[in-house]
């Protein structure tokens, strides 16, 4: 093995560096994204057993599972959104493998959105950030921790009559984490990559519509981010290699320097 990766087996095993699982259970209770009933909604987790030891399969256990692709911890790829549907290798089963690695960048603003659960994370919150930590770097992951992953049951959808009240970015955000820095994708702990209330905002689902316009990625309902340092991590996030895929539940993983 080489010594840069027999290093990085021997700092696993020892310690040096810690793996986070910035995963969410799939349940069939995970909550799945409530769109406005004009709209085509998706299907919840279902797990059916097939056999457990039994005389439908003496020896073994298994079970058939159903979802959405946007089915509680998930990926976005680029050809979810209008804006990002003529982009190459923008399905799940096409992108590059080597885009799903990358440095996060892990903005707190979890005090924030405390105060108000409709905060929107800003282009000059994001730049104060830069000052006190370090610039956000091309082909990183900008990882949003808002401790909404901590939420249980009916508060983590927060649904008024009004629609979702839960944090997401400032339109004007976007194109700043986008172009300005490059980044490859974002990453949040609520239900999807857009604040709860951003069907109304100008345009719609500005992180949708912007982040994936410019063939970045999403990482949604991700949990575990008060356990990540601000800089200095990585995280890997490879949804299925499902035949056109617009996204996909996954396993996201982040190597952590230990103590
Ligand atoms: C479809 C329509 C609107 C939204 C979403 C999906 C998601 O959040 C998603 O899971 O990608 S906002
Ligand atoms: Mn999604």
């Amino acid at each position: 093995m080489s010594n840069i990766l027999g290093e990085l087996m021997g700092a696993i095993a020892s310690g040096g560096v810690r793996i986070v699982d910035l995963t969410q259970t799939l349940d069939t209770d995970t909550p799945i994204i409530p769109l406005p009933e004009e709209w085509a909604g998706t299907k919840p987790f279902t797990l059916e057993e097939i056999s457990r030891y039994d005389d439908r399969g003496p020896a073994w256990y298994w079970n058939n599972f159903a979802c959405g692709e946007h089915t509680g911890t998930h990926f976005d790829a680029p050809v979810h959104w209008v804006t990002g549907k003529d982009y190459e290798n923008n399905t799940t089963d096409t992108i590059e493998p080597e885009r799903f690695i990358g440095p996060a960048f892990v903005i707190d603003v979890a005090g924030k959105v405390a105060e108000d659960s409709d905060f929107l994370l800003t282009p000059e919150y994001v730049q104060e950030w830069e000052k006190e930590h370090a610039r956000i770097e091309a082909d990183s992951w900008v990882l949003v921790r808002t401790d909404w992953g901590l939420r249980k049951g009916d508060d983590y959808l927060n649904l008024s009559e009004d629609g979702a009240h839960s944090p997401g970015f400032h339109p004007d955000c976007v194109p700043f984490l986008a172009q300005e820095r490059d980044i490859k994708g974002v990453g949040v702990e609520t239900v999807g990559t857009d604040a709860g209330q951003a069907f109304g905002f100008e345009p719609a689902f500005p992180c949708h519509t912007l982040m994936h316009g410019a063939n970045k990625f999403g990482l949604a309902s991700l949990t575990n981010l008060d356990k990540l340092p601000p800089t200095g991590s990585v995280v890997i996030a490879a949804p299925l290699k499902i035949i056109g895929g617009s996204g996909s539940p996954l396993r996201v993983l982040a190597l952590v320097p230990g103590a």
